[in-house]
């Protein structure tokens, strides 16, 4: 199967701006499911809400564009229901973090065989880009002018606190490193969660300094390295860690 199969092509130009990384995380996740022969026969999308959240509707199969922050609880009600089909979930840092986050804690406490793709952009890009639970300390937003005051949500330090669980990290820069952490984590029984860190290079970048997406683009792959066999990933660190 070629993955532009799994993308409905007929639909672009695609609704995102130039340069964002949610074009990444879209070919990168269709890649995959092309080469793992996962299409609407056997598997089915869902998205919440932002510009992350419109992901599940560019992909050529059965998909659900849920509400805001209930991305995770729509996708373990299909797996209840459909244990025979794939569930991938495509969505954004706010989604499954703000108002999401209580489902997070609990889909990742029941680990229904589900897998998650967040496009963590560090910031809500379709609502004007106010901070968001992944937000880094101090950066500029529109809720921050003078920098935004919190710490970022650990969410390899939340799933680690469960019994068993799949975590990944990977950023847009990264294609390659991203396709075998997505497909491990289709492959892991359980509740799987690939972190992607990407650009919103309009309603983010370019606020704090970037003029160009490639900017972005260039200090991710600066700044992020791929570690393999580690238990802990540090916080500018690549890789999976699981626990079964
Ligand atoms: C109940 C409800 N509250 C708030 C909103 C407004 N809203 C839409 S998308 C969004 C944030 C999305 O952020 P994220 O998931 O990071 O997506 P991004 O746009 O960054 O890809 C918010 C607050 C909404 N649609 N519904
Ligand atoms: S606003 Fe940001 S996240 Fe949304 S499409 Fe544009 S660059 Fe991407
Ligand atoms: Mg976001």
């Amino acid at each position: 199967m070629y993955y532009k199969d799994l993308i409905k092509m007929q639909r672009y130009p695609h609704s995102w701006c130039p340069g964002c990384g949610i074009g990444s995380v879209l070919k990168n996740t269709a890649k995959v499911l092309a080469g793992m022969n996962l299409d609407h026969t056997n598997t089915i999308a869902v998205s919440g809400i932002g510009c992350s959240g419109r992901m599940a509707g560019y992909l050529n199969m059965d998909a659900v564009h849920s509400l805001h922050g209930r991305a995770l609880t729509s996708a373990e009600a299909i797996k209840t229901v459909r244990p025979q089909h794939n569930v991938v979930v495509l969505s954004g840092d706010g989604d499954l973090f703000s108002i999401g986050g209580n489902h997070f804690l609990h889909t990742a406490r029941r680990d229904p065989d589900i897998t998650v793709v967040c496009n963590n952009n560090e910031i809500y890009g379709l609502t004007a880009g106010q901070y968001s639970p992944t937000t880094p300390k101090g950066t500029y937003t529109t809720t921050s002018p003078k920098g935004c005051k919190y710490e970022p949500i650990d969410i390899h330090g939340i799933l680690r606190t469960m019994p068993r669980y799949f975590y990944a990290r990977s950023t847009v820069w990264h294609v390659l490193h991203m396709q075998k952490c997505i497909q491990e984590a289709i492959q892991w029984k359980g509740f799987a969660f690939v972190d992607v860190v990407s650009d919103c290079i309009e309603i983010n970048g370019r606020h704090i300094g970037y003029k160009k997406a490639s900017e972005m683009f260039a200090m991710y792959k600066e700044k992020y390295k791929i570690v393999r066999d580690v238990e802990v990933l540090g916080p500018h660190d690549l890789g999976v860690v699981k626990k079964e």
